[in-house]
């Protein structure tokens, strides 16, 4: 299979490191939904990132039934609790960390696409709002609980954390203050050392399968 899109998308590299993490191989192609827009449009014409072309051509999109698609193939191995109880919780902190991952895209996507005398301020200060809101809830989620660290026990709650604080890390440093989100930090400095992790880094770099 082939995942299409940029690892600099939080979503493209959430699915890049959950197939490692699941012990998939896939091909990857590096392109931009942006800067080469109608090749992206000739695999997928909706152009979105991430998109899967599976082994039989038909092609997926979206992160979250990529992984689901994922996880059916790698199965019984899984980046989801089997309790109901874990499982829950696992959902409460992907949600937080998707929903970040959402804010932080809209404010790019306010402050890079829009010309600069149309950004509307309002708007950036309520999605800022929110972006804040969601790390603040992981914070207290990661204080109670603290997440898996290691290849082997990672799930995608630790997964979809780590890629929401990366990405917002990378784009917009000023936004988040470090010191209210310690355990968030210790956490993302953990899991970006992991093999899986540093294969595919928040970057325009291709991941390559292990030889
Ligand atoms: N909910 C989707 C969000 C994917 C998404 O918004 N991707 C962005 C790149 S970060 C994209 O495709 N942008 C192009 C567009 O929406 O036109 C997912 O989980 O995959």
């Amino acid at each position: 299979m082939q995942l299409i899109g940029m690892l600099d998308s939080p979503y493209v590299r959430r699915v890049a490191i959950s197939l490692q993490l699941l012990g998939l191989r896939f091909e990857h192609r590096s392109l931009s939904v942006f800067s080469t827009f109608a090749q992206f449009q000739q695999i997928n014409p909706v152009v979105k990132a991430p998109s899967l072309i599976c082994d039989d051509g038909q092609v997926l999109m979206d992160s979250t039934l990529i992984i689901d698609y994922a996880e059916a193939i790698a199965a019984p191995k899984s980046l989801m609790p089997a309790t109901l109880p874990e499982r829950q919780q696992a959902l409460r902190v992907i949600g937080l960390a998707l929903a970040a991952c959402e804010k932080s895209v809209q404010i790019v996507y306010e402050r890079k696409l829009r010309p600069a005398e149309k950004l509307h301020q309002p708007w950036v200060t309520r999605v800022t709002g929110q972006l804040l809101a969601a790390f603040d809830g992981l914070e207290s989620e990661l204080q109670r609980k603290p997440l898996a660290t290691t290849s082997d026990t990672m799930g995608q709650d630790g997964v979809s954390t780590a890629i929401a604080w990366r990405f917002t890390q990378a784009m917009f440093p000023e936004v988040l203050d470090v010191g209210r989100y310690p355990a968030l930090r210790e956490f993302s400095l953990q899991a970006e050392q992991l093999p899986e992790f540093m294969a595919a880094p928040h970057s325009d770099l291709t991941y390559h399968d292990k030889p």
